[in-house]
């Protein structure tokens, strides 16, 4: 039984824990392969708006398993925060949420790091969340890190302060102004351990190796988008893990003969928070709407985001990379009411037009070539079947598929679970 995977498209935050909540009815279990509290997945159902960070997006129907796996990374104070928040949806998190031993720890120390980082950079600071995201992957990679399994040890605290007092003597080396208590910080963090050891460490791989066996569908939901992965994205303005599908087989131990359905997500325009180069960015009017209609701010750090239109060069290079093989268009309603929308189709790198996503993006080698379609001015929010959609809104999604060479299968006309269109 193959393992599908979810990923998003662009610069993060194109609905993919939306589209996790619609899906999960299909899947027996739904699992996170890497990133950890820099997501924020936002979910809305029965009127309640739900932000999901480390904890997978299938974790309000009754019957999916859910898995973080060994490519995530957990913090453990923010993990107890979510576990908090799900009290009152009486869900059984000890038997629906299982977590990988080998998922890596965020320490207080890597969340210090970050910011003096971040703070040490000035204005070429990447815009990261803070969440210590970037400092535990280091870890991860310089083979230092603190594991989940780590905690089922005797002397984990041993390695905890060993790994700590390290961490504070790289502080001091930033030099920068960082005011902190540790202490502090620890009380949390031994609290959140608490939390954390409540709850059920597996060997994922295993765990979803039998289930692939015993033919459970599994939906494998990606976090942050593919214009932000380690090795293919707007390098140094990216985030520490690969967001794209390969990262699904690291992150959980699935062969990559085992990928079955590549579900690519994507916005009807483009969004970004945080840093870095971004060719369609919108500086004016249109720009200003498509943030304000589409209640553009970051769900983990509340920041604006960065708006602009749809830019089919980086959607292709997103869609070859991941080998997408149905694509969900989300946010066309945020459209509705723009006389001309454009789309960039080709770039113009240093005076000459090209098609395909070049190692410097950067604003100064590479501006937009838009061709331009009518827009629409129906209100989307309440359609419920294709037929309902604009025609004008109908040539957008005809043109994007040609252009993608790939099906678009779900229009999402809202935030909330039922405004989700099949096609
Ligand atoms: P980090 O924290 O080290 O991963 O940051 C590095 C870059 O990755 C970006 N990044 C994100 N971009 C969009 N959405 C993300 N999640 C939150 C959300 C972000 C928020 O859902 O809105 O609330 O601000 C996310 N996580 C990381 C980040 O902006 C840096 O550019
Ligand atoms: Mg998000």
């Amino acid at each position: 039984m193959a393992v599908d995977l979810l990923l998003g498209l662009q610069w993060g935050d194109e609905g993919k824990g939306k589209i996790v909540d619609v899906l999960t009815k299909d899947y027996d279990i739904i699992a996170r392969f890497q990133g950890g509290p820099n997501a924020g997945h936002t979910l809305e159902f029965d009127g309640i708006k739900h932000v999901l960070h480390t904890i997978p997006s299938g974790i309000f129907h009754k019957n999916a398993m859910n898995i973080v796996g060994n490519g995530v990374v957990i913090d453990p104070v923010i993990f107890k925060k979510e576990l908090d928040a799900l009290v009152k949806f009486n869900i059984d998190i000890k038997s629906k949420l299982f977590i990988s031993r080998k998922a890596h720890l965020i320490l207080p120390t890597h969340r210090l790091l970050d910011a003096a980082s971040e703070a040490s950079k000035g204005k070429a600071k990447i815009g990261s969340t803070l969440k210590g995201i970037g400092p535990t992957y280091m870890d991860k990679t310089g083979r230092n890190g603190m594991r989940v399994g780590d905690l089922e040890l005797a002397d984990w605290k041993e390695k905890y302060r060993a790994l700590a007092d390290k961490h504070e003597t790289m502080i001091d080396f930033y030099n920068v102004d960082i005011e902190y208590d540790l202490k502090e910080l620890e009380n949390d963090f031994w609290t959140g351990i608490e939390a954390l050891k409540k709850l059920t460490f597996i060997d994922s791989e295993e765990y979803l190796f039998r289930a692939q066996k015993e033919g459970k569908k599994i939906l494998a939901e990606g976090a942050q988008g593919s214009l932000l992965d380690i090795d293919f994205g707007t390098y140094p303005f990216v985030t520490s893990s690969n967001t794209t599908a390969a990262g699904a087989c690291t992150g959980l131990g699935v062969a990559p003969n085992q990928i079955g359905a590549v579900k690519g997500i994507f916005k009807a325009y483009v969004t970004r928070v945080g840093s870095g180069p971004f060719p369609t960015e919108l500086f004016d009017e249109d720009g200003e709407t498509m943030g304000r209609v589409g209640n553009e701010f970051g769900a983990t750090t509340g920041r604006p985001r960065r708006c602009g239109w749809l830019d089919l060069v980086a959607l292709k290079y997103a869609v070859q990379i991941n080998g997408v093989t149905e694509l969900m268009m989300m946010k066309g309603d945020v459209l509705s009411g723009f006389k001309k929308i454009k789309i960039c189709t080709a770039y113009n790198y240093k005076g000459k037009e090209i098609k395909h996503w070049p190692y410097n993006i950067e604003a100064e080698n590479v501006s937009p070539i838009y061709t331009e379609m009518d827009g629409w001015s129906q209100d989307l929010t309440q359609m419920t079947s294709a037929e309902q959609l604009p025609a004008a809104l109908n040539a957008y999604i005809d043109f994007l598929e040609k252009e993608l060479e790939v099906p678009i299968k779900i229009v999402s006309v809202g935030p909330d679970r039922t405004q989700t269109i099949h096609r």
